[in-house]
């Protein structure tokens, strides 16, 4: 089924985009944090394959597993300068780049993940790409991440059951904020460090999605998930602006055509894949409770909201429109 799918794709889209005057060949290098086992992998493969189909291999592209080329806050610079073509990356760590992007690191501010690629689809996704693009990060894919939520070794009910803990963040001060106003200690800290810091009680907890949770052995560590769900934030295939206007508008189509496809896959792999991560987990002895009542956590933000947008009124336009999304 996966093989069919993904074969398809590959087919559709040589035919409909294929290049077929030759030229200078382009060699891309792309960053991906995940390894085997997380859906993003074989969705950046996937992509590679596409891109190399559709430019008759006038662009082709390494992808290179598991953060080899470095921490992500160092790959976003990497590719902001061009010493790295491009990468798949959260954009938690692209907010402080890119102050429109941290629209989606408020925490609770989308509704669902289709309330995310909807409002990421509208206006408001228009102006954060085009922040991103400014800033040398043009995003060309959405992929889906799921929901964060807390893990550590005691069920997390209420605000109240953070008090004290210290929890690992990704690099961004909204992230130190929400976890200051439930009054636990803030801890960022690069991903490939987080499961040794568990591990040794460096730190109390971390958050994150089901894949991420369960793939780079993070429940090994930890006994409790609990459904806070209290971040919905979106992954990006992002290119370094420069290299890629400077490709002919049919290579820039057919790149563009085959990020939407291995998009598309991603998404696709990723509804039965964090599901079948849940299942796994829980299958190993995590015990994962629901919050019936997230109201308390959401409370709690009023504060992080506050100061956050006294601090930069102008993305008051973008939290609106992205509330005013249905
Ligand atoms: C994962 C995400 C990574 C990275 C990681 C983290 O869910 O896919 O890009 O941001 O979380 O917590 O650092």
């Amino acid at each position: 089924m996966k093989r069919t799918l993904k074969t398809s794709i590959i087919a559709a889209l040589a035919a409909a985009t294929m290049i077929t005057t030759a030229a200078s060949a382009e060699n891309w290098r792309a960053w991906n944090i995940h390894s085997d086992g997380h859906p993003n992998t074989p969705a950046m493969d996937l992509f590679a394959e596409l891109v190399e189909a559709s430019t008759n291999g006038e662009v082709t592209v390494d992808v290179f597993h598991g953060g080899v080329l470095g921490t992500q806050p160092d790959a976003l610079e990497q590719v902001r300068i061009g010493a790295i073509e491009l990468g798949n990356f959260s954009l938690g760590p692209i907010g402080p780049m890119v102050k429109e992007a941290n629209l989606v690191s408020l925490p609770f501010i989308f509704k669902s993940v289709p309330h995310m690629f909807r409002v990421l689809d509208g206006e408001a996704g228009e102006i954060m790409s085009k922040g991103m693009a400014d800033a040398g990060l043009m995003p060309i894919g959405w992929f889906d991440a799921g929901a964060r939520s807390f893990y550590s070794q005691k069920a997390i009910e209420t605000p109240d059951d953070v008090k004290g803990l210290k929890i690992r963040v990704m690099n961004n001060d909204l992230y130190t904020a929400m976890i200051s106003a439930m009054g636990g200690n803030p801890s960022p800290m690069a991903f490939s460090e987080v499961q040794q810091a568990l591990k040794t009680g460096v730190v109390d907890g971390a958050e994150n999605n089901f894949p991420s949770f369960k793939n780079v052995g993070h429940y090994e560590v930890t006994s409790h998930y609990s459904l806070s769900e209290h971040l919905i934030i979106p992954e990006c295939i992002c290119v370094n602006t420069k290299k890629f206007e400077a490709l002919s508008p049919e290579l820039q189509n057919a790149i563009r055509a085959s990020a939407k496809a291995a998009s598309l896959y991603q998404r696709a792999l990723w509804s039965v894949q964090s599901g079948q991560a849940r299942t796994e987990v829980e299958a190993a002895g995590i015990k994962v409770n629901e919050i019936a009542d997230k109201g308390p956590f959401q409370d709690a933000m009023d504060a992080v909201y506050d100061e956050y947008l006294k601090a930069n009124p102008d993305m008051k336009k973008l939290v609106e429109l992205a509330k005013a999304t249905k």
